[in-house]
């Protein structure tokens, strides 16, 4: 069995080049690393990669992170500015001993040693977004901005090796030098071979008070099928944060197992996910919590039509 499930509409082709990859008995941590780069290179996505929107400096500061459910290796970097592909940057950390998550200048001069292929991350539609959002600020609370969102994914080859990786621009306006969920392991994803995986995206802040995709992956090694785990960790912690803290903060999870069964849960609206399998093509779903239930509806035509036009319409500068 394989499988490989993620975050967001955005992740369909990513998912889908993956899915060609894992049909063909290739390698986990290849596939994963290929869907995710193809999220990082398209400039309309302004919540990952090229065409990331900035922070209240106007600078583009990634997170990405990298899992290998076999061996625990991860690697992941944190407030990296002008570097094409982090994903692959973090993947590359994965394989040091020691030294496998670096930060903002450092994990630069990791990259550029490496050689990875520097890149401008700041393209024209991202500062038009930026200077509406200037205009549009009257109160100054960030939150995920909508349509903002981290790409995080789970997947399984055909070999039973399982991985899971992450990659954002982070939330919009935040400060230089704000590290969220993405880039923390247990928090942003977490994975073991022997289980299955997990991934995280919504209010970073919020996010790693609860170890969240840890929280999964532990509720799956109890025996707990992926669907109940994601609901039981979305649900209990919505609860939990409103209970000591008035309010929680946006929230979803996607999950998979070993079996390349999956789970998905939210407490937001509109969460939209991306999953292919060996027994089914790839196929994005709109999930709503009912009651503390996750129901996933396909998405229609018409709404994958609509999200590419919104996506790549024009902008004009208020
Ligand atoms: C962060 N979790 O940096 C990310 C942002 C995100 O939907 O997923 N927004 O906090």
């Amino acid at each position: 069995m394989w499988g490989i499930i993620a975050t967001w509409r955005m992740a369909v082709e990513g998912i889908t080049k993956a899915s060609e990859m894992l049909k063909n008995g290739e390698d986990s941590g290849d596939a994963i690393e290929k869907a995710i780069k193809e999220v990082e290179d398209f400039p309309y996505y302004k919540s990952v990669g090229f065409g990331g929107l900035p922070n209240e400096e106007m600078i583009v500061e990634l997170d990405a992170a990298y899992m290998d459910g076999d061996t625990f290796d991860l690697g992941a970097v944190a407030a990296i500015k002008d570097f094409k592909n982090p994903i692959s940057i973090a993947r590359r950390l994965s394989k040091e001993k020691v030294n496998n998550l670096l930060v903002g200048e450092g994990a630069e001069k990791f990259a550029s040693k490496e050689g990875f292929e520097r890149k401008n991350m700041l393209t024209d539609r991202a500062k038009i977004h930026y200077k509406n959002r200037l205009k549009e600020i009257k109160d100054l609370e960030i939150k995920p901005y909508s349509g903002h969102d981290t790409v995080g994914m789970v997947c399984l080859d055909a070999n039973g090796k399982m991985t899971s990786a992450t990659s954002t621009s982070g939330l919009f306006m935040k400060k230089s030098g704000r590290v969220g969920d993405s880039p923390i392991s247990g928090s942003g994803f977490y994975v073991d071979s022997e289980v299955g995986g997990a991934s995280a995206t919504g209010l970073g802040e919020d996010l790693m008070k609860g170890c969240v995709s840890y929280e999964v992956v532990r509720l799956m090694k109890e025996g707990m099928h992926p669907q109940k785990a994601c609901e039981k960790v979305v649900n209990d912690f919505d609860l939990e944060l409103k209970k000591r803290r008035k309010k929680a903060g946006d929230m979803s999870l996607v999950a998979m197992n070993n079996k390349g069964e999956w789970g998905v849960s939210t407490n937001i609206e509109g969460f939209s996910f991306a999953v292919a399998t060996e027994n089914e093509e790839p196929t994005v779903y709109l999930t709503k919590n009912i009651n503390g239930k996750c129901m996933h509806e396909v998405a229609s035509n018409e709404w994958l039509d609509n999200y590419m036009k919104t996506r790549m319409a024009k902008l004009v500068e208020l």
